[in-house]
């Protein structure tokens, strides 16, 4: 089955029951059983729940694994990942990241013992030389949040491969349409659902696909152990919104295409950071490892002017000022104040999360409207 249907129908059959081409909502926490252990394969909805089922399939097809969970958010997956680890161990992880996942990993993991070193991952044979014994998770998000950095999953799933290291990657900016990780030999990818797979702004949720059986029971363990399960509500949101995936990302793609060349050529922008320009400087790794570029677009206003880009992102009418990405309207973020708030300020500087850096969700709505919006809002 090719992409474009597995986003349809991967992992999917009509309900058993009578035939409903969608699968029910199983608004249920608990199952009958004729006698203690005697069910019909679920007996609580934290440990498994029908329409999770369908989704979890969903997630595990097309991202071509074997096994997919779904989590309460992306932040729960990540929590998931971590705790495969134990107090001594380290994990070497992008320094260009989503704000909430580094404030989990030094806020929450460090106090239980675990390591983190952030370190720049553009040229992947950096990675090498903080490798230790104790190194057990490379975490990788490409491209990454907001600087659209990419990082070269084969070569790090090479490295990782080689130290037998564990490599999770998130690919929450790319979606399995753009990039699919475990077939460059990746371990584990995240996504925060929230994001493109929903695509509607309507849900918070997680994801974990994995293809090992061994690594798909420890964290199917740790999903049931710590209970950051998604409900049959949100499942069946995320569901419906994995169907048009591709329609919808190929559109971001054009839309995100054709307002990076805009800003590019605007006098008032200074930076523009999108991985499909020639001159970005992982363009090459981008055009090997995924199918077009995105809809996420960073930039910055000239001599990083601070009053100037508040003042741009207040302006904006079409594109809404709100914190996440991914879905079908276009968002608009400054995230030195939101998403990045919890980086201190000399952490995100260093990798260009400067206080006059815009981030554009840019949604699936008509091109020219999107173009005039910036065009009134930069001046
Ligand atoms: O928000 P949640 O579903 O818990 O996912 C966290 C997360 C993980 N990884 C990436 C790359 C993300 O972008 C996020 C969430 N990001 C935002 C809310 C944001 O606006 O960037």
């Amino acid at each position: 089955m090719k992409f474009n249907t597995k986003t349809i129908h991967g992992g999917q059959k009509p309900d058993a029951a009578y035939g409903s081409v969608m699968p029910p909502i199983y608004q249920t926490s608990t199952y009958a059983q004729s006698t203690p252990g005697g069910h019909k394969g679920y007996e609580y909805s934290r440990s498994a729940n029908p329409t999770r089922t369908a989704l979890e399939n969903s997630f595990a097809s097309i991202e071509n694994g074997k096994f997919g969970l779904a989590f309460s958010s992306g932040l729960a997956a990540i929590d998931a990942v971590l705790k495969l680890l134990k107090p001594g161990d380290e994990v070497i992880s992008t320094n260009d990241l989503y704000g909430g996942t580094y404030r989990l990993f030094t806020s929450i993991f460090e106090k239980f013992g675990i390591n983190f070193k952030f370190i720049g991952m553009a040229n992947a044979a950096n990675i090498e030389s903080y490798i230790t014994n104790n190194t057990k998770l490379i975490w990788v998000e490409t491209p990454t949040n907001p600087m659209m950095t990419i990082i070269d999953i084969k070569a790090t799933a090479t490295i990782a491969n080689k130290h037998n290291i564990l490599l999770a990657v998130d690919n929450t900016f790319a979606t399995p349409y753009l990039q699919r990780p475990l077939d460059l030999g990746a371990d584990i990818i995240m996504h925060s659902a929230t994001k493109y797979l929903g695509g509607h702004s309507d849900l918070v949720m997680g994801a974990l696909i994995v293809k090992d059986e061994a690594l798909a029971k420890r964290l199917y363990f740790i999903q049931n152990a710590s209970g950051a399960v998604c409900g049959p509500q949100d499942s069946f949101l995320a569901l419906r919104g994995i169907k048009t995936l591709h329609v919808r990302m190929q559109r971001h793609c054009e839309n995100g295409r054709a307002v990076a060349h805009y800003l590019a050529n605007h006098p008032k922008i200074e930076n523009v950071y999108w991985p499909g320009f020639e001159n970005h400087p992982n363009h090459a790794i981008a055009k090997n490892q995924m199918n077009d570029f995105g809809g996420m677009v960073s930039f910055t206003t000239k001599g990083n002017n601070y009053k100037e880009a508040i003042k741009i992102v207040e302006n904006l009418k079409v594109f809404t000022l709100a914190e996440s990405l991914g879905g079908v309207e276009s968002l608009a973020g400054h995230p030195a104040s939101m998403t990045h708030a919890s980086i201190p300020k000399e952490e995100r500087e260093k990798t260009g999360v400067v206080d006059s850096l815009i981030r554009l969700s840019v949604g699936i709505e008509d091109e020219d409207d999107l173009i005039a919006d910036l065009k009134q809002a930069i001046g």
